[in-house]
């Protein structure tokens, strides 16, 4: 059963823990999750307090959309300043997201538009239900991504993709999605938060060291030159597989007390 976690945090976010499981709601529905600079610093906030004992965190949006992406009431009064000043607060915050402590699995369903999305690229698995759809209104807003998507969203889909949801409005669906590398999972109406838990389960039963490996160590590798990225691969592995964790979890296979690869 899930308990509140102790993290103080605004009301537009929810923390809960189960077990090894940390779940982190957009709680402001009435805005259809709408990220204002109080959630934003919330999330930063609720990232770097995770507890120990947390293996990985479940982030999903209250009400019928997972977020519509920038508070556009915050946006009338800003400066140029103030304006790079903002988006290094979202840079700051979905780091934090990205190479937090754990891996993070986003449940979404209906709107997954402009932050909303780049907010969903910052976590590493993302469970779509088959409602979800992926949007970039910046372009009709006057505006540009501010929330780290120019650098995610190419690595996800491609720069000519991004590109064309930006300048043309094109929405992609949840089905669209997972073909074009937003959408990790589909699940069927109402059964997404259910299998974004499983998948997180699975995830914090890792080794932590493979889970730090495959956060921390992959993205980076795969940004460098093949010569550098062997040397660092080398390393990690070494690393990963001199821990006293992947020991045990080895003699447990070769004893056949570890359950065997099967089809999903
Ligand atoms: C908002 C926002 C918002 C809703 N900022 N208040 N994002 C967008 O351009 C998306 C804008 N939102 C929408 O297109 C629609 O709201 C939705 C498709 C997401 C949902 O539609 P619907 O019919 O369910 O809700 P609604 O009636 O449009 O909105 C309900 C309320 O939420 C309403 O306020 P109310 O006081 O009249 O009840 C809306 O004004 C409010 N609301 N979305 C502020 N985004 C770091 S840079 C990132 C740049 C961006 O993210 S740009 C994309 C911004």
């Amino acid at each position: 059963m899930a308990e509140r976690l102790a993290i103080r945090l605004p009301d537009s976010l929810i923390a809960e823990r189960d077990g090894a499981i940390a779940v982190l709601r957009l709680n402001r529905p009435q805005k259809r999750n709408a990220l204002d600079d109080e959630t934003i610093i919330g999330i930063e906030h609720f990232f770097t307090s995770l507890p120990d004992g947390i293996g990985a965190v479940v982030m999903a949006g209250e009400g019928e959309h997972f977020s519509a992406g920038l508070d556009l009431s915050e946006l009338e009064e800003r400066d140029v300043a103030q304006g790079i000043a903002h988006s290094g607060l979202w840079h700051r915050a979905f780091e934090k997201i990205q190479f937090g402590k754990v891996p993070v699995v986003a449940v979404l369903h209906g709107a997954v538009v402009g932050g909303g999305l780049e907010l969903a690229a910052a976590a590493h698995v993302r469970v779509a239900e088959r409602s979800a759809y992926y949007a970039l209104p910046e372009g009709s807003r006057g505006i540009y991504v501010g929330g780290g998507g120019s650098v995610r969203l190419p690595r996800l889909i491609g720069v000519a993709r991004m590109m064309d949801m930006m300048l043309t409005g094109r929405t992609y669906s949840a089905e669209e999605g997972e073909r074009i590398g937003l959408t990790t999972y589909l699940a069927d109406p109402g059964k997404g938060f259910a299998k974004g838990r499983e998948l997180a389960q699975r995830i914090a039963d890792n080794a932590p060291l493979t889970n730090f490996a495959v956060m921390q160590a992959l993205p980076r590798i795969a940004e460098m030159d093949p010569q550098g990225g062997y040397a660092v691969e080398a390393i990690m592995s070494a690393i990963a597989q001199a821990d006293p964790d992947a020991k045990t979890r080895l003699k447990d296979f070769l004893e056949k007390r570890a359950p065997k690869v099967t089809r999903s």
